[in-house]
């Protein structure tokens, strides 16, 4: 990992690790919520809001409760996937899941808590009020019925029927791209950026996602149990349509480089200093976990 990545993630999970620690009679939720929160993971969409924010010009400080707002969301979200009535899974982040190391009402109470609490992240940042509103009105958007849930609706759909190349795209444009389109774009907000930026940000993010759920998919078919801290092989065992099943592995890692190479040109003239970008995007390519 490259050492800009890894400022920010330092950045990003000390911000994170001071969070939920106050003494409370409601202790047990505190402590799922942080385990969930704290558990390891790459980091990626904090990473993203940072980024673009420092590559306009921003204080990264100032970025630091989107990122975690970002980082909160995709939590819940994970925490959510794993229950029992979603994918069942008992291993996430090579530990337990938030449902097995708990129960499942924590569980649930704590992805809860975790989607309100990026909302307060949001709102509360010091940053000028028109600029905490938008971002707001984009998380809710991303995470919200038209996007992320939507996205977890069609995705459970699809565990009960074949679907069409259109039907895949739209779940995963929803699933995984949005979440990490808002990612982007809330650190061009933080920053200060150009509405040209926003929208280069946005298209960049929308690309990376796509080629993020490749990835995943073809690390389901192909990747390494004990690198990957979560099982292989469940899509196939359950007749799910993925890139792999739909397309084949060797299509897949083609459509996997064709989107990797449409975020990079997302970037070419709308920001300066780019390489960090431009190695994240590699970096996801080959990634194997
Ligand atoms: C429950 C509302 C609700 C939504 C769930 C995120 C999600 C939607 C489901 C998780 C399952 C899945 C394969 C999602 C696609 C996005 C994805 C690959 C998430 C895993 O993200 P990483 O690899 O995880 O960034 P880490 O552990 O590194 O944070």
């Amino acid at each position: 990992m490259e050492q800009w990545y890894r400022t920010h993630v330092d950045q990003i999970e000390q911000y994170l690790s001071a969070c939920f620690t106050e003494d409370r009679p409601w202790q047990a939720l505190y402590t799922a919520m942080r385990y969930s929160l704290l558990g390891g993971g790459k980091r990626i969409r904090p990473v993203l809001t940072m980024e673009f924010s420092r590559i306009v010009g921003g204080n990264p400080e100032k970025a630091l409760p989107f990122a975690a707002a970002i980082e909160m969301i995709h939590t819940y979200s994970l925490t959510h996937d794993d229950l029992p009535s979603m994918d069942n899974d008992d291993l996430r982040r090579g530990r337990p899941t938030c449902h097995i190391r708990f129960d499942e009402a924590t569980a649930i109470l704590a992805g809860d808590a975790l989607q309100a609490a990026a909302f307060r992240e949001v709102l509360s940042a010091d940053l000028p009020e028109d600029v905490r509103c938008r971002a707001g009105l984009i998380l809710a958007r991303a995470a919200g019925e038209d996007g992320m849930v939507a996205g977890q609706v069609l995705d459970l759909a699809g565990e009960t029927k074949p679907l069409t190349a259109e039907e895949l795209e739209q779940v995963h444009k929803h699933k995984t791209a949005a979440l990490i389109q808002a990612a982007a774009t809330l650190g061009v907000i933080a920053g200060g950026g150009t509405e040209a930026q926003i929208g280069a940000a946005s298209r960049f993010a929308k690309a990376l996602g796509i080629a993020f759920q490749i990835r995943d998919d073809i690390l389901d078919f192909e990747g390494d149990v004990a690198q990957l801290g979560k099982p292989i092989g469940s899509d196939v065992e359950s007749g799910k349509t993925t890139f792999v099943t739909l397309y084949g592995l060797d299509r897949a890692k083609e459509m996997l480089q064709e989107q990797t190479e449409a975020a990079k040109a997302a970037l070419i003239g709308a920001f300066d200093d780019i390489d960090g970008l431009l190695w994240l995007s590699d970096w996801l390519l080959e990634r194997k976990y």
